[in-house]
């Protein structure tokens, strides 16, 4: 199934289906869809082309950008301090365990040197990140948006490599820590469900699943709720003891594209970790799995639940500042 068949965002399918799942209303704040219209009119046009640009030669620019949006937001919310380099004596969320395999950064310094140069000191590090992961995303679509981006946030002075843990779900989480760490961010189960469709594009280090392929419980096993078949290919692409440059495709011969593939690999026991395994392991759960393999469904909710997403616990009006440089606090 093709994203461009179904990828169009339109309110009104989006506020149809926040009500058939039962979604809450977005709390969107004070953000607001062109916050920049008179101080920088062409933010969101520089930040699309230089995104397209970028994503013209690196195909996985999609995948790297929204999984650091999903981290800046879970970590203090979304105010880039994801995007903040350790200073002495203090390591940054960069440095923590989860984000190891983070990618992306060096093309958020090239767009926000493009806005800079437009205009200086006015667009936030943290709507940059968040407009160009929709964008570069969306940009095998060309013309189409998968879901609307409110603006107007803005930046934290603060990292913590410490604060990751408990805030980043890990690729072991069983489904209560799951559901209690999206809880502790104000998101549903269904927005959970719907949110890790965003696994439907990017790839995966062997060692983030290896052990359910080799030693489950530590008897040489491999995880039972894995599908045996997809286990052995698996095991043909990450030898044992996982190497640490392989990565595998979350979505198999999909990963580049935006579509319900991984709702459907799911319900074949094909999802590649155990919190992806996790999501069939509660009955609300996984009904929301079933429902979201349609297209129809999966789109508005995907949107929907990026609203919220992108809205955690969001800097406004005077509180934080306008980074100069999205690596660096002023
Ligand atoms: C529900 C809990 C989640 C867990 C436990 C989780 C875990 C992971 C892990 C372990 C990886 C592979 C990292 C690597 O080995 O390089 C990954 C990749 C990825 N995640 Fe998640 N994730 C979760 C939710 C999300 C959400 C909410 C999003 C965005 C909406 C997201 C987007 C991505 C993307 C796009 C990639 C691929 C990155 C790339 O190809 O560079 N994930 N995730
Ligand atoms: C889920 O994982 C947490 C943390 O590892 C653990 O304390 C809890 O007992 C697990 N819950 C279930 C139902 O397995
Ligand atoms: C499996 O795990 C157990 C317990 O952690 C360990 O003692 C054993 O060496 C592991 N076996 C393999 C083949 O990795
Ligand atoms: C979950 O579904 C299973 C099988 O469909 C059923 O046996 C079980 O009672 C359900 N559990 C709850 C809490 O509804
Ligand atoms: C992208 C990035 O900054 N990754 C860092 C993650 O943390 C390790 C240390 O644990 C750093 O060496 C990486 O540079």
């Amino acid at each position: 199934m093709r994203a461009s068949n179904h990828g169009f965002f339109s309110l009104f399918s989006v506020l149809l289906l926040s009500t058939l799942l039962a979604v809450q209303a977005v709390p969107n704040g004070a953000l607001s869809l062109n916050f920049y219209w008179r101080t920088c009119p062409k933010a969101l046009r520089i930040i699309r082309d230089t995104t397209f640009r970028l994503a013209r030669s690196n195909p996985s620019l999609g995948a790297q950008l929204l999984r650091v949006q999903f981290h800046d937001c879970f970590v203090r919310g979304c105010d880039a301090s994801v995007l903040l380099d350790s200073t002495t004596g203090n390591p940054s969320e960069k440095e923590a365990r989860p984000n190891l395999s983070l990618l992306g950064f060096d093309a958020i310094d090239t767009i926000k040197s493009e806005v800079e140069k437009a205009c200086p000191g006015v667009v936030s590090c943290a709507d940059i990140l968040a407009v160009a992961a929709r964008d570069a995303v969306s940009f095998p679509l060309k013309n189409r948006q998968l879901w609307p981006v409110l603006t107007g946030r803005r930046d934290g002075t603060v990292s913590r490599s410490s604060e990751v843990t408990g805030n980043i779900p890990s690729p072991f989480s069983n489904f209560t820590t799951l559901k209690q760490i999206f809880e502790n961010k104000g998101l549903t189960v269904s927005d959970l469900v719907i949110l890790s469709g965003g696994h439907t594009i990017g790839v995966a280090h062997c060692g983030t699943f290896s052990r359910r392929l080799y030693n489950f419980t530590g008897q040489g096993d491999a995880d039972p709720s894995l599908n045996p078949i997809y286990a052995n290919f698996l095991r043909q692409k990450c030898p044992n003891p996982a190497d640490s440059s392989i990565t595998v495709e979350m979505d198999p011969k999909s990963s580049r594209s935006f579509d319900t593939d991984y709702f459907k690999i799911l319900t074949q026991h094909k999802g590649l970790f155990q919190s992806d395994a996790a999501l069939l392991t509660d009955n609300s759960s996984s009904r929301i799995v079933k429902e979201l393999q349609k297209p129809k469904a999966f789109f508005p909710s995907f949107a929907n639940s990026m609203l919220k997403m992108s809205a955690i616990e969001v800097l406004t009006g005077k509180n934080g500042e306008i980074r100069k440089r999205c690596r660096f606090v002023n």
